[in-house]
């Protein structure tokens, strides 16, 4: 039935699902990356390979509007993701990235990018007392894959996966991690989206939700109401002075968890957190001046913006969304911080605010009046496996 992912060194359908007796670690050994072919795999006549330049403006808007025709919609077709491309020139260029992994694919005579796919660099825990799971393995994470509305179900998304793989192995790393809504061989976790109103009456027009059973629009809004102010003391937007202890703090707390991001240097906390206008916003809990004299950073409140373009309506052209990243609450509580993330957010004009049920999410989300959305989002490792599946509070890993 997966032709293709059956060929891949991916934990497969028909395998025990959860067993004690497999040893944690790669489905097929790490290779040699001297082995690795040096030529591009074939793709259709009239094709080519690029590297994408994120790099520039041209570039970036290039992919932005390759993604924004054609990126993930939800079911119903009423809404495609719309990354924006300041966020895309920040997804994609975190330290140690590579041009040579912002794979497209062009039609050869006029140049049109109909196809894409990218990876990053990032160092991935895979559960807790392992050697690996404290050290974590150097990976990649792949997103945006993508292929042009009239060139689908023609098999090119294995090529783009090859090739990915092929440029990732020839720098020796052998592992990914990815998020996707399809299941296919086979989830690490399965996980849920939850959202949190903040502009009820938008998002009733544009049929992103629903008025309840005898709810009027006015008891509504009412209902999603929140306070004027934050009521966390010392809560402020993150500087790069903060960067040091955030990449203290992220570690610390993400050891818990299973599937986890290892936050390897102050440069990856200050390009992930630094807060960017309409792309990342991170605040704070800033406890004072220590004895050190140097200011103390207790608690992370953060989330991104992605938007989506609201397809076939007259009156709002774009939902703006924003998602829950990493929160850390040490001295406040994480339901306090998380109802001040809602009025940042609101504050910054977004209309929803969305939350995966990883880490200690679920906690919050009842209380501050998230509703269950209808998308699921499967976590998935290539080429290692584990013995078994994770609950979404063991992940700690947010893939944009
Ligand atoms: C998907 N999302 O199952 P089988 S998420 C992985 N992730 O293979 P065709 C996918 N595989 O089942 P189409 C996939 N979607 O026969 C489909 N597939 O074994 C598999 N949508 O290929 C599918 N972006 O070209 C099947 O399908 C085979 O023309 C069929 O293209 C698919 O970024 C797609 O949702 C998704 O643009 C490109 O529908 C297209 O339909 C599209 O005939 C809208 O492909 C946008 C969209 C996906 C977002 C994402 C993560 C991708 C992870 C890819 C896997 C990475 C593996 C690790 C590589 C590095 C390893 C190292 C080291
Ligand atoms: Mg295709």
């Amino acid at each position: 039935k997966h032709s293709f992912w059956e060929s891949q060194p991916v934990k497969q359908f028909s395998e025990e699902q959860n067993s004690e007796t497999v040893e944690e670690g790669p489905v097929q050994v790490n290779q040699d990356a001297k082995g690795v072919r040096e030529t591009g795999y074939a793709l259709p006549g009239g094709y080519e390979w690029c590297d994408c330049d994120i790099s520039s403006a041209e570039g970036a808007e290039e992919v932005y509007t390759l993604l924004s025709e054609n990126y993930v919609e939800d079911d119903d077709n009423m809404f495609r993701f719309n990354y924006s491309s300041h966020f895309l020139s920040w997804a994609l260029q975190p330290p140690g990235f590579k041009p040579f992994w912002h794979v497209g694919v062009r039609v050869i005579k006029s140049k049109k990018l109909v196809a894409f796919i990218s990876a990053i660099p990032a160092k991935i825990r895979v559960g807790k007392n392992s050697p690996k799971g404290k050290d974590g393995v150097s990976m990649v994470e792949i997103n945006f894959l993508c292929v042009h509305k009239k060139l689908r179900t023609k098999r090119l998304a294995p090529v783009l996966i090859r090739e990915i793989t092929r440029r990732v192995n020839l720098f020796d790393i052998w592992q990914a991690s990815y998020t996707a809504g399809v299941i296919i061989p086979t989830p690490l976790a399965t996980c849920r989206y939850f959202h949190r109103s903040l502009n009820p009456k938008k998002l009733i027009e544009v049929g992103f939700s629903k008025l309840g059973k005898r709810m009027t629009l006015s008891r509504t809004i009412k209902l999603h109401k929140l306070p004027q102010k934050t009521s966390t003391p010392g809560l402020r937007r993150m500087s790069k002075e903060d960067a040091p202890q955030v990449l203290e703090l992220l570690n610390a707390y993400l050891a818990q968890f299973d599937l986890a991001c290892l936050f390897q240097s102050v440069d990856e906390v200050e390009h992930w957190f630094l807060p960017r206008e309409n792309v990342i916003y991170t605040y704070v809990v800033d406890a004072g001046e220590g004895k050190d004299g140097k200011r103390k950073i207790t608690d992370i409140m953060s989330f991104y913006s992605l938007p989506s373009t609201i397809i076939g309506n007259e009156h709002h052209k774009e939902l703006r969304a924003a998602f829950s990243y990493y929160n850390i609450a040490n001295t406040a509580s994480l339901k306090s911080l998380m109802e001040d993330a809602l009025i940042c957010a609101r504050d910054e004009n977004f209309d929803v605010f969305n939350a995966l049920d990883i880490m200690q999410n679920a906690e919050f989300m009842k209380d501050l009046k998230f509703g269950i959305g209808d998308g699921h989002l499967q976590y998935y490792l290539y080429n290692w496996k584990v013995k078994k599946a994770l609950t979404p509070q063991q992940v700690g890993l947010v893939l944009l």
